[in-house]
């Protein structure tokens, strides 16, 4: 069998010249224009980044590599008796494009399992951080710290060929993700099990190895698989994966830029909506004196929440029209497991009555629920209810898709980012039609 990096290779080679000739000879071909409106709106809907690894349709959601998500599902090879497929066809599906066989996921898992060690300063570095610490800033800084192990970095110094860059951010890339569940797991006992480490499993794969890290019985271990594919990658200009890609464009290794994709992550409109989402739940709990509210109670919760300046958390996204596929995914998931969950229940109910409220308001662009509206409920019921970590498992997933986009940001030699800005004045002189020095 050709085992993964000779298969990424192949792609590779096969990839460069799509590259070349429309660099060479469609260098001048418009994609999208620049108006004022996409630079004071954040870029929102701006066509400037290329990625192969998936694609987000506004009206159907994520593509992996051409695949729906169900697709993913139900084509991917799953473990003995698992509901959910391997965590780690999904980085091989990722990273080539092709649907693995047994043979490729097993080859993954031997790579993961070989690598998975956390050196002991790490350990280290995670017990010193004082108590109270974010778990996603121990996260970010865990990951940062492991720069000093990058082939990538070292390897640079020697004088590498461009053409090689990706080979040594290709093995960054499998030691972080072999290693990113336990350094979870390390951060998870330090901040709520006061130390107490359950050590890794080396037979196990990604998914029930953290659940065995956890202690939780089944099917935690395809809560987890489903946790990571969901969020392993939502094309490039998330604040994530841009962020990811953005300083991997300096040539910072591995470990430096998936530290900043953690770091962008880490902010309420992003990744950390999932907790926000648990959060406002227990406020509402809390207002109800534990007990479930009746829909007019909801929508009144919802409309004082809004009407007191801030959103709704797990609503609406910048490029998604429907309701997120990733929602859907995991709602089904908690209809069959958990359905009488009072928590879930709230989340049923918030999927009833926020859209026609958002719809009402008529700010949100997107009234539907996106993926973090439903996570952080799955996780309470299995019974990880400290919601400040939620973020944490966000991240182990999203590093797998940023890790496969940067590998191939190197291997098609994409270069550094470094857009214009322009100021108020000049934006308003071209808004009056008079010439400017950027004209
Ligand atoms: N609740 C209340 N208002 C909202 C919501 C919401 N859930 N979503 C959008 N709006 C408002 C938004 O704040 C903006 O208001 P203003 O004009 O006063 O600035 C207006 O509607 C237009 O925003 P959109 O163009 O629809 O959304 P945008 O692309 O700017 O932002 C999000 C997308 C996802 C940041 C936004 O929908 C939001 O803040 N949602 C809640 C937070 C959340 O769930 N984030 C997680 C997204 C998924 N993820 O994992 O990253
Ligand atoms: C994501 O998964 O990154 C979020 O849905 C945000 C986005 O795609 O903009």
């Amino acid at each position: 069998m050709v085992g993964l990096k000779e298969t990424l290779y192949q792609k590779i080679q096969a990839w460069r010249p799509r590259i070349k000739s429309l660099m060479d000879e469609h260098g001048d071909v418009v994609v999208d224009t620049v108006t004022i409106s996409k630079l004071l709106g954040g870029m929102r809907d701006l066509k400037c980044l290329v990625t192969d690894i998936s694609y987000l349709d506004p009206n159907e959601g994520i593509r992996y590599r051409n695949y729906t998500l169900p697709e993913i599902f139900k084509k991917l090879p799953h473990p003995k008796g698992a509901e959910i497929p391997y965590v780690e066809g999904v980085f091989y599906l990722l990273l080539t494009g092709d649907i693995p066989t047994e043979e490729n996921v097993a080859d993954v898992l031997d790579e993961f399992k070989k690598r998975r060690i956390l050196p002991r300063y790490i350990i280290d570095i995670i017990e010193a951080f004082p108590r109270g610490t974010p778990p996603m800033v121990m996260f970010s800084t865990a990951i940062l710290a492991m720069h000093r192990e990058s082939f990538f970095a070292k390897k640079y110094l020697t004088g590498l060929n461009k053409q090689d860059f990706w080979d040594p951010t290709f093995e960054d890339a499998m030691n972080l993700l072999a290693k990113l569940p336990e350094i979870a797991a390390c951060i998870y006992h330090k901040s709520y099990c006061h130390g107490k480490r359950e050590f890794s499993d080396p037979n196990l794969d990604m998914g029930a190895n953290f659940a065995h890290m956890l202690q939780i019985p089944k099917p935690y271990d395809d809560v987890s698989r489903m946790h990571f594919i969901l969020h392993s990658d939502h094309e490039s200009g998330n604040v994530s994966a841009h962020a990811g890609h953005l300083v991997a464009s300096s040539l910072s290794d591995i470990y430096l830029s998936i530290s900043s994709m953690i770091n962008g992550l880490a902010g309420p409109l992003h990744g950390l909506a999932n907790q926000e989402v648990l959060r406002w739940l227990h406020e509402i709990i809390e207002k109800m004196g534990g007990g479930i509210p009746t829909e007019e109670q909801m929508k009144q919760f919802v409309w004082d929440h809004l009407k007191s300046g801030q959103v709704i958390p797990g609503f609406g996204h910048a490029v998604l029209r429907i309701t997120d596929p990733r929602y859907m995914i995991q709602r089904e998931f908690a209809l069959k497991h958990m359905s009488d969950d009072p928590i879930f229940k709230y989340v049923d109910m918030l999927f009833k009555v926020v859209p026609p409220i958002l719809k009402e308001q008529g700010k949100a662009r997107n009234p539907w629920p996106n993926v973090d509206a439903h996570s952080g409920a799955i996780q309470w019921h299995y019974g990880v209810k400290e919601y400040d970590f939620y973020t944490v498992l966000f991240g182990i997933g999203r590093a797998i898709g940023i890790c496969a986009n940067i590998v191939w940001d190197r291997a098609l030699g994409f270069p550094l980012e470094r857009p214009k800005s322009v100021t108020t004045e000049i934006l308003e002189k071209m808004a009056r039609g008079e010439n400017t020095d950027d004209e």
